[in-house]
C-alpha cells in the first residue's frame, strides 16, 4: 500500500477533524457568539473533544495553535463579500504552514467557478510541494458558480470527489448528497482517496447532524471535517461525544 500522508489525523483509518475559518469566508457577525469568537475556544474544544486535527487560517495558528492536536492549515482563503464567479486565491505558503506546526494543508477548490483553472493550477503546485516535504494535501471541492445548478447533487458530488482522486489530493472535504446510497457513489469515485463530509450550516436538531453523519459513515467516508455544527452548538464537548461514537464505533470500514 501506498504511504498514507493523512497518517497523523487517522485513528483506526478514521478522523474528525475541527474546521475554524469562518471568521474570514462568512465574517465574524456571520456565525460567532461570545464565546466561539474566542479561537482558543476552538483550540481547547479540539483537545478536550478529542479531535484528529484542527484547520486554521495561518494568522488564527500563529496567534492559538497550541500544538495539542495536529494542525491543518488552510493555504488559500477568501471574504464572502466580492460577488460574481467564486475564487480563492493562495495567501499562505506550505513553508509558512509547517513552520507554523502543520502536518497538513488545505485548499478549496471551486469546481466549476469561471476561475476554475487558476485554482486548479495553484492546488497542483501546492500538492507538489507538500508531497515533496511529506505533508498531505487536502482539497476542499465545493463545486461552485452560475455552471453549477445543484452543489449537492450525487453527480455533481461525485465529481469533486472524483476530481480530488485525480488531482493527487490525499483526502477531499465534500458536501453530503443527502443520502448515504448516493454518497457512496462519491467514495468509490474518490477510489481510496479519504473522503471527509463538509458541516455546512447548523442543523435544525443535534439529530439532524447525526443521521448525515451515519448516512456518511455507512457510506465508508473517512469522517468530518466539521465546524458550525460543533463550536455553535451550545454544549460541543457533547457534540464531540456524539460524534466519536458514530465515527469510531458504529460504522463500518473506513474507504481505505
Ligand atoms: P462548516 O462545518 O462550518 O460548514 O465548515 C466547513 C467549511 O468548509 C469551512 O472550512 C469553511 O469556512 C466553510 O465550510 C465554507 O463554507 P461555505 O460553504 O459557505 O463556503
Amino acid at each position: 500500500m501506498k504511504q498514507d500522508r493523512m497518517a497523523p489525523f487517522l485513528k483506526n483509518g478514521k478522523s474528525m477533524l475541527l474546521a475554524y475559518d469562518q471568521g474570514l469566508e462568512h465574517g465574524p457577525s456571520a456565525d460567532f457568539n461570545d464565546r466561539n469568537v474566542d479561537p482558543a475556544m476552538i483550540m481547547e474544544t479540539a483537545a478536550k473533544g478529542g479531535f484528529n486535527g484542527v484547520v486554521f487560517q495561518k494568522g488564527t495558528a500563529e496567534r492559538f495553535y497550541d500544538g495539542k492536536v495536529p494542525l491543518i492549515v488552510k493555504l488559500n482563503g477568501k471574504t464572502s463579500l466580492p460577488k460574481g464567479e467564486p475564487i480563492s486565491r493562495q495567501v499562505c505558503s506550505v513553508e509558512s504552514a509547517i513552520s507554523l506546526g502543520a502536518k497538513g494543508v488545505g485548499y478549496t477548490i471551486y469546481l466549476g467557478s469561471g476561475y476554475e483553472a487558476e485554482m486548479l493550477s495553484e492546488f497542483g503546485k501546492i500538492q507538489e510541494e507538500a508531497h515533496e516535504k511529506g505533508l498531505p494535501a487536502i482539497a476542499w471541492i465545493y463545486p461552485r458558480g452560475a455552471a453549477v445548478q445543484n452543489d449537492t447533487s450525487s453527480e455533481i458530488v461525485a465529481y469533486a470527489a472524483r476530481a480530488g482522486l485525480e488531482l493527487g489530493a490525499d483526502a477531499v472535504k465534500i458536501k453530503y448528497t443527502g443520502d448515504s446510497k448516493t454518497f457512496s457513489w462519491a467514495v468509490k469515485a474518490a477510489a481510496g482517496v479519504r473522503v471527509f463530509m463538509s458541516g455546512g450550516p447548523k442543523a435544525p436538531t443535534d439529530e439532524d447532524f447525526l443521521r448525515q453523519v451515519k448516512g456518511v459513515m455507512d457510506a465508508g467516508a473517512t469522517g468530518l471535517a466539521v465546524g458550525r455544527n460543533v463550536w455553535q452548538n451550545e454544549e460541543p464537548l457533547v457534540m464531540a461525544e456524539k460524534l466519536k461514537k458514530i465515527i469510531f464505533t458504529d460504522s463500518g470500514p473506513a474507504n481505505k
